[in-house]
């Protein structure tokens, strides 16, 4: 279950209707096949219901940035996971490092969110990762695991979800620790996951997100324990997403 790798693309708060061209021609070069890995585009909400139409059929999912905790209610600005659901997606992520600095969002608060998100029907990516000062600091492997302990509530046992590590300081930066450095964070994120929700979790995805692009994705997706890739700037343009999406297949 689960062993081809997983290229999600996270469009952040970037993509008005013109941005439907550049899911469509990923959607073209992709196929139906999916070409031996799993393709998701998480495009602004605003674009979900479309994008899902564009891509109906192909081998490239539709997913979600965030969601709220709640079914429903009077949370002014915010999407329920159901909407999501309703609006076509499958995927959504949660905790991203941009929510967690930016809206103040807590490993409780996360966690919660994943609930929601299990409740709906949605596969959660659960972003963890250490900011530069916490890496200086040697503190990188105990902050992300803390993140994944708090994070990934235990009704996500023997459900479908994903982890993605995203080491802040790699985030739209243009720097990307060393494989050696990925590798040792993802033993680690792996060994956090099992140990909250047992052996079944050994097969989640792990994905690795922060400044993946074409000239680093074979090697970052070669490296042991890494399941795909959390793709932000690069999966704006169909142009620089396909090279890393073949570089998955
Ligand atoms: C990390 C990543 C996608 P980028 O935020 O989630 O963005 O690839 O632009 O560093």
């Amino acid at each position: 279950k689960q062993s081809v790798k997983m290229i999600v693309g996270n469009w952040k708060m970037n993509g008005v209707s013109a941005a439907l061209a550049q899911a469509e021609a990923i959607r073209d070069a992709v196929g139906t096949t999916g070409q031996g890995c799993r393709v998701v585009l998480c495009p602004p909400a605003t674009l979900i219901d479309r994008m899902q139409s564009a891509l109906a059929g192909s081998g490239v999912a539709v997913g979600g940035q965030d969601c709220h905790e709640k079914a429903a209610g009077a949370f002014t600005g915010s999407v329920s996971a159901e909407m999501l659901v309703d609006a076509g997606a499958t995927v959504v992520i949660l905790g991203h490092s941009e929510r967690r600095s930016a809206f103040g969002e807590t490993d409780a608060d996360i966690s919660a969110k994943v609930e929601a998100a299990i409740a709906a029907g949605l596969e959660p990516i659960v972003c963890v990762g250490e900011t530069l000062q916490q890496r200086e600091a040697g503190d990188a492997i105990a902050v992300v695991s803390g993140q994944v302990a708090g994070s990934l509530p235990s009704c996500l046992a023997e459900r479908d979800f994903a982890v993605a590590y995203e080491p802040v300081w790699a985030i739209g930066t243009g720097l990307t620790p060393t494989l050696d450095q990925i590798a040792e964070v993802h033993a680690a994120v792996r060994a956090a996951i099992v140990a909250k929700l047992g052996d079944g979790a050994r097969t989640a995805p792990i994905l690795y997100g922060g400044s993946v692009k074409p000239e680093n994705a074979r090697d970052i997706l070669a490296t042991p324990e890494v399941g795909g890739a959390l793709v932000g700037g690069a999966s704006l343009k169909a142009e620089d997403f396909m090279p890393i999406v073949n570089a998955a297949a």
